[in-house]
């Protein structure tokens, strides 16, 4: 079966944030025909969107997977249901969300699927951890992630040690 290396961003600023991001790792790491290949440090990072909300806990996984990207979608969906996501509001607080950056080298621009994350380039809680986990890495159709990071300032972020 052909295995793509995937980058998924998480993200909770609801009920006890660490843990929903804890535990949704493990989830991540018992997917079908899927291996958790590495996970960035928790950071706490400013809201972006609506003033007023929690400050949410970030982090970016790699899963090496055999399912598709459609089928990765899907399971990522379940996983947020478990969480008791509810899409009350656009740009509103949530308990776990759960984004395809990166789907290997995969280009898609579907309606439920757009591939690279079309908001990745300017959010620092997505580009910092990414880069703890792949320095080198080229995001397809937009460049190195070194430069990405160039223009996107590390600010209100800080890693959560321990
Ligand atoms: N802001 C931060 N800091 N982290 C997120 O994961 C996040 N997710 C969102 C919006 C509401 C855009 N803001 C966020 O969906």
């Amino acid at each position: 079966m052909s295995q793509v290396l995937a980058y998924i961003g998480l993200g909770s600023n609801l009920d006890r944030p660490r843990r929903q991001l804890e535990q949704a790792l493990q989830e991540l790491a018992g997917l079908p025909s899927s291996r958790l290949h590495a996970r960035s440090p928790l950071y706490r990072t400013d809201p972006i969107g609506p003033p007023g909300q929690p400050d949410y806990v970030n982090a970016v996984a790699a899963l090496q997977t055999g399912l598709s990207a459609y089928q990765l979608l899907d399971a990522l969906q379940s996983i947020e249901q478990a969480h008791d996501r509810v899409r009350a509001e656009r740009w509103g607080p949530r308990t776990l969300d759960l984004d395809i950056l990166l789907f290997g080298d995969a280009l898609i621009s579907g309606e439920r699927l757009q591939v690279p994350h079309p908001e990745m380039a300017g959010r620092p809680f997505v580009l910092y951890p990414l880069a703890d986990i792949a320095p080198q890495l080229e995001v397809p159709g937009l460049g190195p992630l070194a430069m990405l990071l160039g223009t996107c300032p590390p600010v209100g972020l800080e890693r959560i040690h321990g």
